[in-house]
C-alpha cells in the first residue's frame, strides 16, 4: 500500500474524526420514506470513481479469488467464476461522501448463489472483503443474505471498468458504497467482527445510509 493517496485518505479520517456521533441514533425508520436516503444527493450524469489512490490493473485472465478463513479454502479463477450462475440486477448505489446513483444495471454472481459453491463452517459471523489494492472492508454474514448481494463484472451489459473496481467487485448496495470492495481478491470468513480499512478509519462499522451510519 506503499503508494495510495495518503494526503486524501488522512482528510477522509480527519472528517470521520470530526463529524464522530453524527446521525447515531436519530431514530430512522428502516427503510425510510421515499428512495433517496437522508443527506444524498442523486447523481444523474455520471458514476463517481472512489479509491485510495491506486487502480490495480488485473487482466481477467489473471485474476484469482481466494476463500479462507473459516470457510473451506479454495480459489476462483475467471473461467470458473463465470460458469456459477449469472443475475442481472438494477439497484441504486449510495457512497457515504453523499453522492447516490439510481438504477444502476449490473451482471454477476448474487452472494446466495456464490455461497452455494463454498464450504462455510457453522462459527462464521463476518467476512472480510479484500481488494487487490491492499483496500479491506468487514460485513457481517448476516447483511450478505439480502437478495442484492452480489459479485460483479459488469455494468450495463458491459465488463466492470478497471475504475470501478474490474474483473470483479462487491456490491452490497444497502450500505454506503465503502462496503463494496472493487478489485476484489480474497473472502475471508471469520468467527468474530474486525474492522477493515475506513472501519479503523473513524467510518460507522455498520454502514446503513437510511440510518445514516456514517461515522462512527
Ligand atoms: N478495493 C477498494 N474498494 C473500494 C474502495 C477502495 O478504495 N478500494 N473505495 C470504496 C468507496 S469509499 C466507495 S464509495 C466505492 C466507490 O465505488 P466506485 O468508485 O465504483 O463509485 O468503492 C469502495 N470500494
Ligand atoms: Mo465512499
Amino acid at each position: 500500500m506503499a503508494d495510495t493517496n495518503d494526503k486524501l485518505i488522512d482528510a477522509k479520517q480527519k472528517l470521520a474524526e470530526k463529524r464522530s456521533g453524527e446521525g447515531k441514533g436519530i431514530g430512522l425508520e428502516f427503510p425510510a420514506p421515499g428512495r433517496l436516503p437522508p443527506g444524498q444527493k442523486l447523481v444523474t450524469d455520471s458514476w463517481p470513481v472512489l479509491d485510495l489512490g491506486l487502480q490495480p490493473d488485473i487482466p481477467p485472465d489473471m485474476w484469482l479469488l481466494k476463500i479462507s478463513g473459516a470457510a473451506d479454502e479454495r480459489t476462483f479463477k475467471w473461467e470458473e467464476f463465470l460458469t456459477l450462475p449469472q443475475t442481472e440486477l438494477v439497484t441504486d448505489f449510495h457512497c457515504v461522501t453523499t453522492w447516490s446513483i439510481y438504477d444502476a444495471r449490473i451482471q454477476g454472481v448474487l452472494w446466495q448463489d456464490f455461497l452455494k459453491h463454498l464450504n462455510v463452517k457453522p462459527e462464521a459471523t463476518h467476512v472480510m472483503f479484500h481488494g487487490y489494492d491492499g483496500y479491506t472492508t468487514n460485513v457481517p454474514l448476516s447483511e450478505l443474505e439480502q437478495p442484492d448481494v452480489a459479485l460483479i463484472h459488469s455494468f450495463d451489459g458491459k465488463p466492470l471498468e478497471r475504475v470501478h473496481g474490474g474483473p470483479v467487485r462487491m456490491w452490497v448496495p444497502q450500505l454506503y458504497g465503502w462496503k463494496s470492495a472493487k478489485w476484489l481478491k480474497a473472502i475471508e470468513f471469520m468467527n468474530k467482527d474486525k474492522r477493515g480499512f475506513w472501519e479503523v478509519r473513524g467510518y460507522h462499522n455498520h454502514g446503513n445510509p437510511w440510518k445514516e451510519e456514517r461515522y462512527s
